[in-house]
């Protein structure tokens, strides 16, 4: 499409000009600047504690201590490392919980240990004596020694210590059996192999608790519902990050929305008891979600009925935990009997209606059953700080038990603050559990995009005013373990969390520890780190990548070609080189299967990039023919990278082109072509847009926001907006005339179906330069020759692609000042 647009605008103008030869030189580079990727893990561990004198025996030597995640409350290096023997005894008692010692066992055969003996009494006939059970036994207490146990629920202590045995003691309490199977979780990723294959623990002891009480996700997206084995898969992998909650809440399946009251089929019902199962012995809460909001009749005697039998059907095959969810509902009545009760609907009275049937459900099932835990509802109003009638209904009428969730002041939120935090509560009454819209990636502006940021922006100090927090993640189950991971790290610790550093742990979580998948990994979610909203993306696209092309420029302009080059060449290769060590193995099968797509893009965009550098270099070289071919087959090569699309498609956007470093390579790689193609008169030519002024016809419901200036402010994370009419437009006027060779359009998804380029000297004549009627809706890039400096640039709509009015990113302008 690229090439497409460039031939095409070329012929547009073939008639138009004599050949008015224009350099261009870009120093002014269009990539946003962002924060460099984290180039390096957490800091290391301070040094420990001196060791304790142990008995003699092998001592491993202090290794660096790992990095453990979610990141513990509190652990310190207490001594050396600890030698696995091959025979280790297990002392358990009464209350310590199966999974956790189902799960210790297998650790430590993987780790060397071939024989291990469980007991219930110390012996100390082997070398290696493990305590696991709940703190306050005893022989746990002797073994922590003064390591504290917390008490709050969900909570561990862990000591690793030379002392207490021929090669030393590990002591794992819980307050409570969770707690003891999230002891065995660090433990997990405290061993450490030497480079003789021997496997040790690190000396550490931890002392650690959740802070907040709910963590997890909620399958609530609209599109493909995740598979039963990406659901397994899931269960298990919350279990290592700690996470306690997982909600069934697809929108599409018919049984939990439009089709509410019917039974599951046998099959589907079986299949749900085995997802109770595998979430119990993760220590994960499977939370039955309905939503029967768009057809029930809140006050009616069998639709309340019905709600409790499929609740009870759920309860049935084990589930204690359920939830209504009201969200994407109208505020209306259904039936006769609500409109006699309350009367007309009103968000008073509908909010009334909502909260007696969840205080009904509160009260005649969740209190009625052994071990429910208590209710979870998303009220209709989810997304804002406002006070209403029907909040104020919610206060006086939901039962305190009831747990209310709210996705921050927006759907998909910038931010979290502690502020908004404080505020929802008093507006909802208690607590709320936040329902945080990212990675979902089933909304218009998440066309084509796999979400592999960080989860980010959520202000340390929610954990004293939040129930929890909850991912709605992507159609792609395996690909949302990049965000979850995070979400798992902040709601665990949300004052020790760092974004970068969690990010690279998510990362070698993915790859199995692998180093260089680890490192292919962390580029590959650089360059589809954008993270989309309702309205300007929260997260930016290809931070790592943007900086790495500022100092390209930088380097550039001061002279330093050829290292600029060999420098950048050098991350193109990672670039290319990422998709085939992604796929080498190492890497979650699963993640590979859904992310590839972006995965072949991701290479071939590394292959243009590659070539256009050679095209470069050739010219450096003096190579002009060399360069221009060179230049050619980079531009082929975007034009494929450009036409890989997403199919068959799982997400509601259907099949789609995939977006990869959209705004920031595929721009980069326009000003390397044009600066191949008029090197000759290379000057001081430059991207003339951003120092211009720019106005436009109209602006959409006139915000600020998305004010003209936008469209030429160098910032790829800002738009113009018009108002929702074809001939809308949007122009840029000059400093100075200058010789224009090049235009650039970076549509927003509300795209052209068909525009004009139109040029003009004074801003009252406007000439049509080229007339454009197969816009990728991505990056247009349209060639002008014009024979008369110009002062005006101008987008003037024809036709729009959507109801939406025109919205550009950036507007790019290629030329020289004239003489
Ligand atoms: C839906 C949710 C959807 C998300 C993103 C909530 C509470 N409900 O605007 O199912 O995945 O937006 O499109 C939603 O967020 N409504």
């Amino acid at each position: 499409m690229l090439s497409d647009c460039l031939r095409r605008a070329g012929a547009a103008t073939a008639t138009v000009a004599t050949a008015t030869v224009v350099a261009v030189a870009l120093t002014t580079s269009m990539a946003a600047a962002g924060p460099p990727l984290a180039g390096s893990g957490p800091p290391a561990s301070p040094p420990g504690q001196p060791g304790q004198p142990g008995p003699p025996g092998p001592a491993g030597p202090p290794s660096s201590t790992p990095v453990v995640s979610p990141t513990p409350q509190s652990m310190e290096r207490i001594g050396p490392d600890v030698v696995v023997p091959g025979r280790v005894e297990v002392v358990t008692g009464e209350h310590t919980d199966g999974p956790a010692l189902d799960t210790l066992v297998d650790l430590l055969r993987e780790h060397g240990a071939g024989r291990v003996d469980v007991v219930d009494e110390p012996h100390g006939r082997t070398p290696l004596t493990v305590h696991l059970g709940r703190a306050g036994r005893p022989d746990i207490d002797a073994a922590l020694a003064d390591t504290r146990a917390p008490d709050s629920a969900e909570g561990y202590a862990l000591r690793v210590d030379r002392a207490g045995g021929r090669l030393g003691s590990v002591a794992l309490g819980g307050s409570d059996a969770a707690g003891q199977y999230y002891a065995v979780q660090t433990l997990r990723q405290l061993f450490v192999t030497t480079d003789d294959g021997d496997h040790r623990l690190a000396g550490v002891a931890v002392s650690d608790h959740p802070s907040m009480p709910l963590r997890g996700t909620i399958e609530g997206f609209y599109g493909q519902p995740w598979s039963h084995q990406d659901r397994l898969d899931q269960l298990e992998f919350y279990g290592d990050v700690k996470a306690n909650t997982y909600i069934y809440a697809p929108k599409d399946d018919p049984y939990h929305r439009e089709r509410w009251r019917e039974p599951y089929p046998p099959e589907k019902r079986a299949q749900l008891a085995e997802l109770v199962d595998t979430a119990t012995a993760n220590h994960v809460r499977f939370t039955f979600a309905l939503s029967p909001g768009n057809t029930i009749c809140y006050s009616g005697a069998d639709d309340r009925a019905a709600l409790l039998e499929k609740f009870q059907s759920m309860y049935d095959i084990g589930v204690r935990a359920f939830s209504i969810p009201l969200d994407d509902i109208e505020l209306q009545f259904g039936c006769a009997e609500d409109r006699e009760r309350y009367g007309e609907a009103t968000q008073a009275t509908v909010g009334r209606a909502q909260a007696e049937l969840l205080s009904y459900v509160q009260r005649e099932f969740v209190a009625t059953h052994d071990g429910a835990r208590a209710l979870q509802t998303v009220p209709t109003q989810y997304g804002d700080l406002k006070e209403t009638p029907y909040k104020q209904a919610w206060r006086e009428h939901l039962d305190q038990a009831v747990v209310v969730m709210w996705t921050g002041n927006a759907v998909v939120p910038r931010r979290i603050t502690v502020e908004q935090a404080e505020r929802i509560s008093e507006l909802y009454g208690r607590e709320v559990f936040v329902w945080d819209n990212y990675p979902v990636n089933d909304y218009g502006n998440t066309r084509g995009r796999l979400l592999l940021a960080p989860y980010d922006n959520r202000e340390p100090g929610l954990s004293d005013h939040l129930a929890g927090i909850v991912s709605n993640p992507m159609n792609q189950a395996a690909a949302s373990k990049v965000a979850i991971f995070g979400f798992a790290d902040f709601t665990w610790n949300d004052r020790g969390y760092d974004a970068r550093s969690s990010w690279r742990e998510a990362m070698r979580y993915l790859a199995d520890d692998d180093p260089a998948a680890t490192e292919a990994l962390l580029v590959f979610g650089d360059l589809n780190h954008l993270a989309p909203s309702f309205g300007e993306p929260w997260q930016p696209q290809a931070p790592a990548l943007a900086a790495e092309i500022d100092r390209f420029w930088q380097r550039w302009s001061d002279g330093d070609r050829a290292d600029a080059v060999a420098d950048l060449r050098a991350y193109a290769e990672k670039i290319e080189a990422a998709p085939a060590t992604i796929r080498a193995g190492a890497v979650d099968p699963r993640f590979v299967a859904e992310a590839a797509p972006w995965l072949d893009a991701t290479e071939l965009w590394g292959r243009a990039t590659l070539r256009m550098l050679d095209a470069l270099q050739a010219r450096l070289d003096g190579a002009a023919g060399d360069a221009v071919r060179l230049k050619a087959e980079s531009d082929a090569l975007a034009e494929d990278a450009a036409a890989v699309v997403v199919d068959p498609p799982v997400n509601r956007w259907g099949r789609a082109p995939v977006r990869i470093a959209d705004g920031v390579l595929d721009t980069f790689l326009v000003e390397l072509g044009l600066r191949v193609e008029f090197w000759d008169v290379v000057g001081d030519a430059r991207n003339l847009a951003p120092a211009g002024t720019a106005s436009a016809s109209s602006v959409e419901q006139d915000l600020d926001r998305l004010a003209a200036r936008h469209v030429n402010d160098d910032d790829p994370n800002t738009r113009w907006a018009s108002g929702y009419d074809d001939d809308s437009w949007v122009q840029v006027e000059l400093p100075s005339p200058s010789d224009v060779v090049a235009v650039t359009v970076s549509w927003e998804s509300a795209c052209a179906d068909s525009y004009r380029i139109e040029t003009s000297a004074d801003g009252k004549t406007f000439t049509t330069a080229a007339e454009v009627t197969d816009s990728t809706c991505g990056l247009d890039v349209i060639r002008l020759d014009t024979d008369e400096p110009v002062r005006y640039v101008r987008m003037q709509g024809v036709q729009r692609a959507t109801d939406w009015g025109y919205s550009i990113w950036e507007m790019g302008i290629y030329g020289t000042p004239a003489e």
